[in-house]
């Protein structure tokens, strides 16, 4: 394990690429000097301001192990990153999360105000299907981020809030294979379109793959809710405690949690050193995902 106080570094590979996402959603934005100036700018705003980028390194990673050109990955790559940051600004605002901070900056509502956030998570939604030209892309996309993905997995949470029902592990899992894990495997199966892959057997190994890392993806997020810092993680720390959430860290303890976020990057880890398959990156990516301090 890294340093808690220093984020692990990504290959070069990986660095590269989240400079080129850059380049790319930059590219799909608005610009302000255009009307309605004020929700380009927040459009901007909530998207060109930091942020891990780890769903469109998964895109690149996944296609660069199956050999696709970079140029091909760049649209799928930019609309993960689009939808997710969609999903940060509605998820922040007062009638879900009621957060005043994201990627050590004031959230879109707080930085602009709540209409204005509700109109962007909108377009950024929208922006991220323009992205795309391929059909089967659309459809995985819609498929992961809409109501039998991330909205289910966010319908669940708010449900099991109200009625305070989610007490087992099983369902927790269920719970956020679709609102955090949904867009992680997609972002894999865009890689995996991206690079023309169709053979079915790899697609599955991916798609294991990718439900491991998004589970231990999750109980870091869990974790770093529970022991890290506002300032490192920026967004506000303790937050789930503070809603009373059912996580990983309130249903099995800190020890036991870190136990399956190991024992789900075992198995991401043992899935792709069996495909047989050039996975450096991958790999990098994972260790990373569960070594962030932020
Ligand atoms: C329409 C109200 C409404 C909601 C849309 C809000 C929502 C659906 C779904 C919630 C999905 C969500 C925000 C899940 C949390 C996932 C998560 C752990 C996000 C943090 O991801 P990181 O760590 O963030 O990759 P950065 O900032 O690095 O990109």
């Amino acid at each position: 394990m890294n340093n808690p106080n220093s984020s692990p570094t990504l290959t070069n590979f990986l660095q590269s690429c989240k400079h080129r996402i850059f380049a790319q959603l930059k590219h799909y934005l608005p610009e302000t000097n255009l009307y309605p100036s004020k929700l380009y700018e927040a459009m901007r705003y909530v998207v060109l301001n930091g942020g891990k980028r780890i769903r469109p390194l998964l895109v690149y990673a996944t296609g660069q192990a199956l050999g696709a050109s970079l140029e091909s990955l760049d649209r799928p790559a930019a609309a993960v990153e689009l939808i997710h940051c969609y999903s940060l600004v509605h998820d922040d605002l007062p009638a879900i999360d009621d957060d005043n901070l994201r990627r050590n900056l004031p959230t879109c509502h707080k930085a602009y105000d709540e209409a204005t956030a509700i109109l962007v998570g909108d377009a950024l939604q929208c922006q991220a299907f323009l992205c795309l030209e391929d059909l089967e892309m659309i459809h995985v996309l819609a498929q992961a981020s809409g109501c039998y993905g991330m909205v289910a997995g966010q319908g669940l949470d708010l449900e099991a809030s109200e009625k305070a029902n989610l007490t087992d592990l099983k369902a927790l899992e269920q719970m956020h294979a679709l609102k955090t894990g949904a867009l992680l495997q997609a972002s894999i199966e865009m890689g995996c379109l991206g690079a023309h892959c169709h053979d079915p057997r790899i697609k599955m190994t991916l798609k294991k793959f990718g439900y491991h890392i998004g589970l231990a993806f999750q109980i870091q997020d869990d974790i770093l809710d529970t022991e890290g810092h506002t300032d490192v993680l920026g967004k506000t720390a303790g937050l789930d405690t503070r809603h009373k959430k059912v996580t990983y860290t309130r249903l099995l303890g800190i020890t036991k949690a870190k136990e399956q976020r190991e024992q789900h990057y075992q198995n991401a880890m043992n899935i792709l050193s069996h495909s047989g398959l050039p996975t450096h990156e991958l790999e990098s990516l994972c260790t990373y995902i569960i070594n962030r301090n932020c």
